[in-house]
């Protein structure tokens, strides 16, 4: 596996390669599926380069979670054709997590998510994908694609019953038609703020293993405001880790991907924020697993460590 010449974190010390490592990184530089705002090919490598800036101790786990072992994988080469980048996705994340890889990839829009499910589902079988987002993207095409990122819930439908979606602000007619006839579970932000969803018991109603994706557009602008599609009202920073590690502490996440966030070089911000956010989900990982008692705090890398 060729690691990419950029690390996430670019951290050496412990010493840690592929075999060692129990998380890999996969950047996926492509918006072909975009309708609005660009940026977003060139939103993974802005944010390996602020996890530079990150402190690589959490002093709310009271660790140092990039002992586990966190390599960053060379992109594939990213073709324009929609479908064949499903495969391109698909494939790169099936030998990352049949080598048994924590995998967390850096989108790119959110077309990519498709791609990234299917090599869970493959893996597992059964899967469940929870959403954070600020749009339901639930029509069944976009702009006249099943490949843009604005139906990529749709098109996720197709390989797993099993959804939940948080911090919806956005959505046609069609779409909240959709949401009432066939019974989705999804949670507004309007609902999320007045508790109006039992979002405990939808969580406890889905099944593991899951998978959770994370559309940056789902945030406060004062948290993230470089996106492609951007709606007002969003999580803020402290909420959302809240949310993410309730998420994490009640269902076997087995891994996350982090979209739509569109580089902007007058904004270091929003980059600094994902790096921020996937190096604290990887902390979730670690401290849930902890407290499952399924591994120790790891103090260098050991290889697969989240079976
Ligand atoms: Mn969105």
């Amino acid at each position: 596996m060729n690691l990419y010449s950029r690390q996430f974190l670019d951290w050496s010390e412990p010493p840690v390669n592929f075999q060692s490592a129990a998380v890999a990184v996969l950047p996926i530089p492509y918006e072909g599926g975009v309708s609005y705002g660009r940026g977003t090919a060139k939103a993974p490598d802005s944010v390996i380069e602020s996890s530079r800036h990150l402190e690589l101790y959490d002093e709310v786990l009271k660790a140092e979670p990039h002992r586990m072992g966190i390599v960053t994988i060379r992109p594939p080469e990213i073709p324009e054709n929609p479908a064949l980048l499903e495969n391109v996705v698909y494939l790169s994340v099936r030998d990352l997590i049949n080598a048994g890889k924590f995998t967390v990839m850096i989108g790119g829009d959110h077309s990519i998510t498709y791609g990234y499910v299917k090599a869970f589902v493959e893996k597992y079988g059964r899967i469940s994908v929870i959403q954070l987002d600020a749009h339901a993207d639930l029509r069944k095409t976009y702009d006249g694609s099943p490949f843009s990122h604005g139906c990529i819930m749709s098109r996720v439908r197709e390989l797993t019953r099993d959804t939940l979606q948080i911090g919806i602000r956005s959505m046609s007619l069609g779409e909240a038609d959709r949401i009432s006839s066939e019974n989705l579970s999804v949670c507004t932000m309007e609902e999320y703020r007045t508790g109006g969803f039992e979002l405990k018991s939808a969580l406890v109603r889905l099944p593991d293993p899951a998978v959770l994706t994370i559309d940056v557009d789902v945030f406060d602008w004062s948290v993230i405001r470089s996106t492609g599609t951007p709606e007002p009202g969003g999580l803020l920073w402290d909420e959302a880790l809240h949310l993410i590690k309730t998420i994490f502490a009640r269902k076997k996440v087995v891994g996350f991907d982090v979209v739509e966030l569109s580089a902007d070089e007058t904004d270091r911000n929003s980059s600094f924020a994902v790096a921020k956010l996937i190096y604290k989900m990887l902390g979730f990982k670690l401290a849930s697993s902890v407290a499952q008692g399924l591994i120790n705090w790891p103090e260098k890398p050991a290889g697969s460590i989240f079976r």
